[in-house]
């Protein structure tokens, strides 16, 4: 029996989808949830002037698009919520009208104001309040980059972007926490903007609109939404874990404390959750963030380099060639010898589109490896140095965190990667249990879920309904591979 459906946005970088999030169980409990895909659409920066931006408002069509296609099969939709990448932010005018196309922080424009940020406030003391890992394209050095701009003059306030979706659907302004907590501006402990932060960095502390908690409710839908899409009037917009990233960590399947997971996709978000953050010199210097989660949960992780390497890779085969079929590419790279090239998938070399196989090539030859030689090795080179790197921060979050961990969970698109995922398992010398693959779009409904009754209990009971919802794949660490 169907308790609810609930309507999950959930837009990565390389793509979005609209998903019916159905809740089954009797009436005192649930005991099933399950996703639909109601409509998919791809996405990727444009670029324009040497900038690089997001399509904001076409990706706003295509979630309408989804809604209207979400209402057409279940009318009674409770309620929606909305999660993409961190850190992008739009800019609104006195109107509350968008100002421009928002940046993709995959723009190279906050190299030039990185160092005035510091010597506003040094790394140190950003971290020792943010406990955010230093990436080039974190919000404060955007906006930084920003105030030098003609894009600045017009602008009242800033919208991270499920935000601006959000308000959108319903006309209320809030800054969902979870997302927030990746701008560089937001207080790790206080769970608040840092108005210490944005006062040394010059921006306004009223730029950003309140906070609120994933769970909280933000509003109803406005009437031009109702009618474009057939929703109904009482369907609400709820926030979730806004950060796609913190709707993942939901939705891992964990079954007991010592759980590592790697939310594998563009990028991948390697770590462990945590009651606390950690805000030392030493996790600093090892570039651990401390993002805020669902429940003021910490995820305490690094960015490493993702499947960007390898979609990027096969864009660039694709330009002068025909399709590249990725089964068979993963196919031809397993056979490949172990042992070969590894490249460090975090390097600032690897951030910007364009080129990634003669990158990669270039990178082996500088640090004196053989060069990849076909494509099967190319792609073989990225998943030995993909694992290569999640073995070693899988290591120093245990140690960081003084966490033994027993098991590593990956869950996205990467989850699909058998090679990947095996090789992960290889240099942890741990299992791994791979999926749910849509863990974000399921984090963000158990949120939802959970507010409207349709669920109920701590981050440790939704994620025993995964369990019992999901067919998880395992992989046992084989002893003769190599190890990191
Ligand atoms: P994001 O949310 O960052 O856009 P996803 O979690 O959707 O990313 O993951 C997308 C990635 O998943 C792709 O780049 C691709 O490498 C990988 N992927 C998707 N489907 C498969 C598959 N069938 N086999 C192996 N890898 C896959
Ligand atoms: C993954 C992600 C990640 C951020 C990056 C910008 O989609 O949200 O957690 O660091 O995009």
């Amino acid at each position: 029996t169907v308790r609810a459906v609930f309507g999950a946005v959930d837009i990565g970088a390389s793509g979005g989808r609209v998903m019916a999030g159905i809740v089954e169980g009797s009436d005192h409990a649930a005991h099933r949830v399950r996703l639909e895909v109601v409509h998919r659409f791809g996405n990727r920066v444009s670029e324009r002037d040497g900038s690089l931006f997001w399509d904001i408002r076409g990706l706003f069509d295509q979630v309408l698009t989804g809604l209207g296609k979400l209402a057409g099969s279940y009318p009674d939709v409770v309620s929606i919520g909305i999660d993409t990448w961190a850190v992008d932010y739009a800019l609104l005018d006195a109107d509350g009208e968008l100002v421009a196309d928002p940046y993709a922080y995959r723009d190279d424009r906050t190299a030039a104001v990185i160092d005035s940020v510091h010597a506003a406030m040094p790394p140190e003391e950003l971290y020792a309040i943010t406990g955010l890992q230093f990436l080039p394209f974190n919000t404060i050095y955007q906006l930084a980059a920003e105030k030098l701009g003609e894009r600045w003059q017009r602008a009242s306030a800033a919208l991270l972007l499920p935000d601006l979706l959000a308000y959108w659907l319903t006309g209320v302004q809030r800054s969902e926490a979870t997302n927030a907590s990746t701008t560089g501006l937001f207080d790790a402990a206080r769970h608040d903007w840092s108005t210490l932060v944005l006062d040394r960095v010059g921006i306004p502390s009223t730029l950003f609109p309140p906070v609120s908690a994933a769970g909280s409710v933000t509003g109803s839908l406005l009437p031009g939404i109702v009618s474009r899409t057939g929703l109904s009037r009482s369907t609400l917009v709820t926030a979730v874990g806004s950060h796609d990233t913190a709707s993942a960590v939901v939705a891992v399947p964990a079954e007991q404390p010592g759980f590592a997971y790697i939310s594998s996709g563009t990028w991948s978000l390697v770590g462990v959750e945590l009651e606390q953050p950690i805000l030392t010199e030493a996790s600093r210097e090892a570039n651990f963030t401390n993002e805020g989660g669902v429940d003021n949960r910490i995820r305490y992780l690094r960015n490493a380099g993702g499947l960007w390497l390898l979609t990027e890779s096969i864009r660039e085969w694709e330009s002068d060639g025909p399709p590249v079929d990725l089964a068979d590419l993963l196919t031809a790279a397993e056979q490949v010898r172990p042992g070969g090239p590894l490249v460090d998938v975090d390097a600032e070399e690897f951030i910007a589109p364009g080129r990634m196989p003669q990158r990669i090539a270039a990178a082996c030859e500088r640090s004196g490896q053989p060069v990849p030689q076909t494509r099967a090795e190319l792609v073989r080179c990225v998943l030995d140095s993909l694992a290569h790197a999640y073995a070693d921060i899988v290591q120093q979050a245990g140690r960081l965190s003084g966490r033994e961990i027993d098991v590593v969970h990956v869950v996205g698109g990467g989850s699909q990667n058998a090679l990947l995922c095996q090789l992960t398992a290889d240099r942890c010398g741990l299992p791994v249990v791979a999926g749910p693959v849509e863990a974000t779009a399921l984090g963000n409904v158990l949120v939802q879920a959970r507010t409207h009754g349709a669920v109920a209990g701590t981050l440790e009971d939704l994620r025993e309904l995964v369990v019992r919802s999901y067919d998880l794949t395992h992989y046992a660490p084989q002893e003769s591979a190599v190890r990191s």
